[in-house]
């Protein structure tokens, strides 16, 4: 009798050509519909799994995996894997992974955008064009802070953070960060970036980003008294998790022209959208879309896979998935 073969579950449709590698030792429980599962079904598919890939859309704690007497690893698709109860998933023996490096570089490209778009009102602009409105050319209208020559504060300088820093460089930015541990004197070098405290890096950026894994411990960070903090003409750009700003004093701030732009691609209830920000003019609107390159996108499924099929024992890392998050952090 030959011993059955493992079970995973893939929770969201991915990249049919690249999850099918998981079938070469797995029986495969593909999701075929962009899915939003509620709790128990989750709890469900991953009751007689053995693995599972999964999505920022998929959240995972000890209640979905109290029946999971198989289960030994999740393989997270992103870096960001606040949508795990990782202590909890550990405690009960399971491998948890993520996808870090292979969207540095594309997040990195999007952060810079979407802070340049917000600096320089281009979807604003756009709208204004489409509507019609250009009805003559005006030497004021418009206008917009620069990006060269002014102050960049990166919150969160790791490899994305840094990743910003170097297309900063590009564009003669003086660059301001604030990481929870000083970066080593050779990498502050190499990014020309300059650690300061928090409040120092608030009232002095003209553009500040926010790059940092996210937790309950720092949700909310940016309220209004950081957000008044700010000067006036500064912008500020959310590539990391909707969490961490308040956006009701945010859309408080952009209102009162208590601050110039904000660029956001991520949101506290997404995929709902604050209605106040949505009606503003100086706030930038993307959806979660940071590290969707089609290649980098790819390369994340893949990297997930990878790591899964390490985690479950096969493949050439059988035992030693690349990407395993260490044991007892908290969850992010
Ligand atoms: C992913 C992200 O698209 O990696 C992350 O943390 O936020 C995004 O790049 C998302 O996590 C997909 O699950």
């Amino acid at each position: 009798m030959t011993a059955a073969r493992p079970r995973v579950w893939v929770s969201q449709p991915l990249f049919d050509d690249i999850v099918a590698r998981l079938e070469t030792h797995f029986d495969v429980d593909a999701t075929r519909e962009v899915a939003d599962h509620a709790p128990e079904r989750i709890a469900e598919a991953l009751r007689e799994a053995d693995g599972a890939l999964v999505t920022l859309n998929d959240p995972v704690g000890a209640a979905q995996v109290a029946a999971a007497s198989r289960l030994r690893a999740i393989a997270n698709v992103g870096v960001g894997y606040n949508n795990l109860e990782v202590a909890a998933l550990q405690a009960q023996g399971i491998v948890v992974t993520n996808t870090p490096d292979v969207l540095t570089e594309t997040t990195a490209d999007f952060g810079f955008a979407l802070m340049m778009a917000a600096a320089r009102r281009i979807t604003e602009a756009e709208r204004w064009l489409r509507d019609g409105q250009w009805r003559g050319w005006s030497f004021k209208s418009l206008l917009g802070a620069d990006i060269h020559g002014s102050t960049l504060g990166i919150l969160g300088m790791g490899r994305i953070g840094q990743g910003i820093a170097k297309r900063a460089a590009g564009f003669g930015m003086r660059m301001l960060y604030h990481n929870r541990h000083r970066l080593p004197e050779e990498v502050e070098r190499e990014c020309r970036a300059s650690y300061v405290d928090y409040e120092t890096l608030f009232a002095q950026a003209d553009h500040a980003v926010l790059v940092l894994p996210y937790s309950a411990q720092n949700r909310h960070l940016i309220d209004a008294a950081t957000l008044a903090r700010m000067k006036p003409t500064a912008t500020l750009t959310n590539i990391a998790r909707g969490g961490l700003i308040d956006e009701a004093a945010l859309a408080d701030a952009l209102a009162a022209g208590r601050l110039a732009a904000a660029g956001l691609d991520v949101f506290e209830g997404e995929p709902n959208v604050d209605p106040r920000l949505l009606a503003l003019d100086n706030v930038v609107l993307t959806p979660h879309i940071a590290s969707g390159s089609l290649a980098t996108r790819r390369a994340m499924v893949s990297l997930a896979v990878d790591n899964l099929i390490a985690a479950l024992g096969f493949g050439p890392d059988a035992g030693k998935p690349r990407n395993a998050i260490p044991h007892a952090v908290l969850p992010r």
